[in-house]
């Protein structure tokens, strides 16, 4: 077979294998490798940080954000821009270098390429398929793609001015264990679940930076038309970039929607007071071909997904933070600075106001606080019987065709059981008017995948309401969605939770090998889906 690539790290990677020619996702072979090198530099620079560390000597918020914004940038989706990787492959050597220098390192720690020839020759050496053994590559791939998810969630809470060495030191040791032949696999699955640990860590820590920053998230009706003036349309996850932008649009005349992960910004109440914070136009990331088109405006990317931009639409496209893509203007603006959108805002000034595609309101909020504001009222339903089963549908929304399944299951659930989600996954079931029980929606929308940090602190709490031993007495059930690599994070710290029998779709992940897959069904449950009947009753029985 050719093979001019080699990347398994989402849902969609190619016959369920591994892309090998190009990208299902868009992603081309050399940014593939620029990737791989990112990824082999940034494991060097955590072994350099690591030894540093062990011989006490503090590594700089410069570094670790190097190593933190190296992984986000190769998330699925996140940059398809071979110049700004190659610089970061560069800046990363640079720094390698110079660390073990000024530290006293053993010089067998140092980088050295001749150009960038070299550079992407021997990432070929360094890729996921240089683990031969297959078991081996499994379980590191799955760290490395659990430590990219946590690296996006640490960025997002440095940017709210929260940091954590404890989680600095972890990721930047573990990813560097990655490169050590000498771990085995019970190791390394040991490994794999202390991931999930500091997985729960982190998404606490961004809880409480958002919290923090913005308030509790509250029950919020979120309009889906359009008003008749210019606008900005704002995607990805990064609540800080948000906040400058309705800072820098207030007054303007211009208008801010948000698109798929960023309708969860509604919920916040530090951002209720712009009135010109209009809605949510469309839906998940993989619509924006048509959406981003319709909306008519500039469109600002603050992460993952983009999708690679049609010609018709891709000078309206900005980007900021770790996403890029050759051609579209990016907003530069490291954590701390104030980024300036007065070209996107002066941009949308001179274009026409969105096209409508959907009226109405889509409702969400339902974050810990606000849920466990309605615990009485949901604890009576669940020992009334009104409320039979909980089932966590989290996750991700994607572009294959089989991901309809998650849209006729919401349509098929028994009317007694009410629905938790997180990520973008929901678009796929909360315009569907699954209607209440009892005045609690049977979709209670979390937030971003991130909030999945949520659902868990709520099943906690039901645990101690209803006075249970184990989590898994709780009447909650899993079938959740995953796409990309924070899903992996968020999978591997429900397993550190405890959460067993977690079904997961459409298809599982690539990188797992059969002997890791078998590990993950004996010991936690994990299970795949069939169809939507069959599931219906696995879950639920007769
Ligand atoms: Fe979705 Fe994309 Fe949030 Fe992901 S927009 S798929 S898991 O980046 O991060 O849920
Ligand atoms: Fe393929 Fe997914 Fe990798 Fe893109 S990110 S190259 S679709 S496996």
């Amino acid at each position: 077979m050719e093979r001019n690539m080699f990347c398994y790290q989402c849902q969609e990677t190619a016959g369920c294998k591994g892309c090998t020619v190009s990208g299902v996702c868009g992603k081309k072979p050399l940014t593939a490798k620029l990737q791989d090198m990112l990824v082999y530099t940034t494991k060097c620079l955590s072994k350099v940080t690591t030894s540093m560390r062990d011989k006490g000597i503090e590594v700089s918020d410069y570094i670790n954000r190097m190593v933190s914004e190296n992984l986000f940038v190769t998330i699925t989706n996140a940059n398809f821009d071979d110049e700004a990787i190659k610089n970061r492959v560069y800046k990363t050597i640079d720094e390698v270098n110079s660390l073990v220098d000024k530290s006293g390192l053993d010089a067998s720690l140092k980088l050295s390429f001749a150009n960038d020839d070299e550079i992407i020759e021997e990432s070929g050496k360094v890729g996921v398929l240089s683990t031969e053994n297959e078991d081996i590559r499994s379980l590191r791939e799955m760290i490395i793609y659990g430590l990219k998810g946590m690296s996006a969630y640490l960025k997002h809470a440095n940017a709210l001015g929260k940091d954590s060495e404890d989680i600095n030191a972890f990721l930047q040791s573990t990813l560097a264990k990655t490169l050590d032949d000498s771990l085995s696999g019970d190791e390394l699955t040991a490994l794999a679940l202390e991931t999930g640990k500091f997985g729960v860590a982190v998404m606490e820590l961004l809880d409480t930076a958002n919290t923090t920053a913005y308030g509790n998230p509250e029950i919020t009706k979120v309009n889906i038309g359009v008003r008749n003036n210019p606008a900005i349309l704002i995607s990805g996850h990064d609540l800080k970039d948000l906040e400058m932008l309705l800072e820098q649009t207030e007054g303007t005349g211009v208008d801010v929607y948000t698109h798929s992960e960023m309708l969860p910004a509604h919920y916040y109440p530090a951002f209720k007071k712009y009135s010109h914070f209009v809605g949510n136009y469309g839906n998940a990331w993989w619509k924006q071909k048509e959406e981003f088109e319709s909306f008519n405006g500039p469109i600002l990317l603050t992460t993952n997904c983009l999708v690679p931009p049609a010609e018709s639409y891709k000078d309206r496209v900005y980007t900021t933070g770790a996403v890029g893509f050759a051609g579209c203007k990016h907003i530069e603006g490291k954590v701390g600075e104030k980024k300036d959108f007065s070209e996107i805002i002066e941009h949308a000034k001179r274009l026409p106001a969105p096209t409508e595609i959907e009226t109405g309101e889509i409702i969400g909020g339902f974050a810990h606080n606000q849920v466990l504001a309605l615990a009485d009222k949901i604890v009576d339903a669940v020992k009334t019987g009104a409320i039979k089963k909980f089932v966590v549908m989290a996750g991700c929304d994607g572009r294959s065709k089989s991901r309809d399944y998650y849209t006729e299951f919401a349509k098929a659930l028994p009317k007694d059981a009410v629905i938790l989600t997180a990520g973008c996954a929901k678009y796929k079931y909360n315009k569907l008017d699954l209607g209440d029980i009892g005045g609690i929606p049977r979709v209670l929308d979390a937030g971003q995948c991130n909030d999945s940090y949520s659902l868990a602190v709520i099943a906690l709490k039901l645990k101690e309401v209803f006075g249970l031993e184990d989590i898994n007495d709780l009447p909650i059930v899993y079938n959740i969605a995953w796409y990309e690599q924070k899903a992996v994070i968020v999978l591997l710290a429900l397993l550190h939770l405890g959460v067993k029998n977690i079904h997961l779709g459409p298809t599982l992940p690539a990188f797992l090998s059969p002997n890791v897959a078998k590990v993950l069904v004996e010991n936690f449950g994990i299970g795949g889906i069939t169809n939507v009947e069959d599931d219906i009753k696995m879950f639920f029985g007769n």
